[in-house]
């Protein structure tokens, strides 16, 4: 029985007014020479889908949706999982993402849990294997609980360690059960509230070393999806340890774990790190470890994770000029960690949101390739550098010029001469790069 009283989205074209079909997201049109589904491997976040009603701080859900109505915890998840297949198949989007709780309700010891988990799983292999969809990423839920109070790997309680530690094993067990692509860490309450109670050595010793369990078993147990480090800066705790990505990749350098990890870049968590997505994106994508995306955006007025669908198509542009430039992301992907705004609570809404998120990122990649193509951008920045191509610049660049090399070089020169960064320009190439597509 239909769950989601929509037809199959399709593509209209731009000028459509059809709410329910895709404006730019065409995707058998070839772009670059690939196709746009494979530049755009989008997921679906099933937390915010399928189990988020509205919820916030001064008050109760306004989403009633229909697996509402299974009162019996494993009918309503084997429920969520059909709502998962359906909309999935209609939006056309191949991926998805999931933590281990999100999926099955918890019992009373871990053991339970994992039995619930066991049941639903099942039952979820069975559903992908009649439809298209592909896992792209598993994770573990380390924060709900009030057992993760203190964080989780680098939680001040050795058992709370352990547990973590048992229930990632499992994540990662049934995250290669599903196929997934990758698996990720997000490390919910990994950071700290006040130095005063907090031995920060420590916690960042303890964090290195669960990765490292994490990476052993891994390979133990032959799961080869990449594993994934998702950047924030705060929010639950007052410091997250995974800062932003300069703070992750030296993390992981101090450890010697940088060969095992990427990094999954969300764009609110960019923002409230102080940053724009696209640099978050560049520095990730120069230092080789640019891995997936959670595609949403945040508001700049406000200082929390507000986790919106993606409509900026400035962002989008920027981001898919990164992530062409990357070569993909493949195994990673586009995934919507993204909700319905509290008052947009109409089943329609999920649909609605979602296309806007697709079709901005379709602009975008559209727009990016543009920019590339059109290389005015690319000219622009060799030509910028291009004092290092000869003389002493070349020297520099080749590790030949020394102190006293560049004091002779320079010191008798009366004038040096610099030339404009064009800014306006460049923004004003971006835009027009856009406003082709539209
Ligand atoms: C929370 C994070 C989280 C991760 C997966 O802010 O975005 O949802 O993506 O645990
Ligand atoms: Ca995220
Ligand atoms: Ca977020």
């Amino acid at each position: 029985m239909e769950i989601f009283n929509v037809k199959k989205i399709e593509y209209s074209g731009k000028d459509s007014r059809d709410l329910l079909s895709f404006k730019y997201y065409n995707p058998e049109e070839i772009i670059l020479g690939k196709k746009m589904s494979e530049h755009l491997r989008f997921s679906v976040a099933f937390w915010h889908t399928f189990n988020a009603d509205g919820t916030d701080m001064f008050g109760v859900g306004t989403m009633l949706r229909p697996w509402d109505k299974y009162t019996d915890p494993i009918d309503k998840a084997k429920k969520k999982i059909d709502a998962l297949i359906e909309f999935t198949e209609k939006l056309g989007v191949e991926y998805f993402c999931f933590h281990d709780r999100d999926i099955a309700p918890e019992g009373r010891t871990l053991r339970e849990t994992n039995r619930n988990l066991d049941i639903i799983v099942d039952y979820l292999k069975q559903r992908m294997k009649e439809s298209n969809l592909k896992l792209l990423w598993g994770t573990a839920n380390l924060f709900a609980n009030p057992r993760f109070v203190h964080g989780a790997a680098t939680s001040c309680n050795a058992d709370v360690f352990a547990y973590a530690a048992a229930q990632v094993k499992k994540a990662i067990e049934i995250t290669k059960e599903l196929g997934g692509e990758n698996y990720v860490f997000w490390g919910g309450r990994e950071g700290y509230e006040t130095l005063l109670n907090t031995d920060m050595e420590l916690e960042l010793d303890n964090l290195a070393r669960f990765l490292s369990m994490a990476v052993d078993y891994a390979e133990k147990i032959g799961f080869k999806g990449q594993f994934l480090i998702e950047p924030k800066p705060m929010e639950p705790t007052k410091h997250q340890y995974d800062f932003d990505s300069a703070h992750v990749l030296a993390f992981l350098r101090k450890y010697g774990l940088e060969r095992h990890f990427k990094l999954n870049i969300e764009a609110n968590h960019a923002t409230l790190a102080g940053h724009t997505f696209n640099h978050e994106l560049r520095y990730a994508r120069i230092n080789g470890v640019l891995g997936s995306i959670d595609a949403n955006q945040g508001d700049l007025f406000l200082g929390w994770d507000t986790d919106q669908f993606p409509t900026d198509m400035y962002s989008t542009t920027l981001a898919m000029y990164e992530i062409l430039k990357n070569g993909g992301l493949t195994p990673g992907g586009i995934n919507f960690d993204a909700k319905v705004r509290r008052a947009s609570f109409e089943l329609e809404d999920l649909f609605i949101a979602h296309i806007a998120g697709i079709d901005t990122f379709a602009l975008g990649l559209k727009a990016a390739a543009k920019l590339i193509e059109e290389g005015i951008i690319d000219k622009f920045v060799e030509e910028r550098y291009s004092s290092y191509k000869e003389g002493i610049g070349k020297k520099i660049l080749e590790g030949k010029a020394n102190f006293e090399e560049l004091e002779e070089y320079i010191i008798d020169k009366e004038e040096i001469t610099n030339k404009s960064g064009k800014q306006e320009y460049l923004e004003t190439i971006v835009n027009q790069a856009i406003i082709s597509i539209l």
